[in-house]
């Protein structure tokens, strides 16, 4: 394990608080039109399977994790690491270890309950979406920190974390105008080998972002959502 692969969360620095430095107040309209106008973006977000093979800037990734490391954390620990892949020889090496797991779920490891859950979806054990996409953002969740003299040092709420910064990433890449996939092959421990990640990190999920193509579909049933009275109550 390399000097720099190890997270060193510092000795817990003395409470000292400084004026919020960018206090926004919108009145009540404005903060409306803000709402709804974000919720009209969000409409337009989908989870794809159909990659263009277009590249696109590592500028944009680099600026969209950057947007994701603002997410909340635990202790402010930011139990998070980004690894993103854009070389092809290290997609064709996730795909194939990836469809291999997925291969071993979808012929029967799954159990019938998740197969009939899955099924208005139509995946399958194919994800050549893997190769073709131009990023793979492989997420990793450090379970533990490792101090600089090599104590181990707990992180806190590290799944509430790790997810709220992914909302946030998905969110971030949505609105540059990029698509993206959320992958999880179960297992996933051969992430860290292939993406050179420390025993201390956990893979939590491979976004895999691009361009929609031209002809990319999605699932009908994916594009039922629930409606406010489903999923809120206001008392
Ligand atoms: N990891 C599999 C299965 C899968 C599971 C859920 I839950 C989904 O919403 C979609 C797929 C796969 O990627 O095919």
């Amino acid at each position: 394990m390399s000097d720099t692969s190890l997270a060193a969360p510092q000795a817990a620095p003395e409470y000292e608080a400084i004026p919020l430095p960018d206090r926004r107040h919108f009145a009540d309209a404005e903060m409306l039109e803000r709402a709804r106008n974000f919720f009209e973006e969000m409409k337009l977000r989908h989870s794809i399977r159909d990659f263009a093979p277009e590249p696109v800037p590592r500028a944009v990734i680099e600026n969209c994790i950057l947007a994701a490391g603002r997410a909340p954390s635990g202790a402010n620990r930011q139990p998070w690491h980004f690894v993103a892949v854009g070389d092809a020889a290290i997609k064709k090496q996730i795909r194939e270890a990836a469809e291999a797991e997925e291969k071993a779920f979808y012929d029967g490891k799954a159990g019938d309950d998740w197969l009939s859950a899955l099924a208005p979806l139509g995946t399958d054990d194919t994800k050549p979406f893997l190769e073709i996409a131009p990023w793979l953002i492989v997420i990793f969740a450090e379970r533990y920190g490792i101090s600089a003299d090599r104590k181990i040092v707990k992180n806190y709420y590290i799944n509430e974390s790790v997810g709220i910064a992914t909302g946030m990433l998905i969110t971030a890449l949505h609105c540059a105008g990029l698509a993206t996939l959320t992958h999880t092959p179960n297992p996933m421990r051969f992430l860290n080998e292939i993406c050179g990640r420390p025993e201390n990190e956990k893979p939590y999920m491979i976004l895999v972002t691009g361009q929609a193509a031209d002809n990319a579909t999605v699932p009908k049933h994916a594009k039922v959502k629930k409606s406010l009275e489903e999923i809120a109550s206001f008392r």
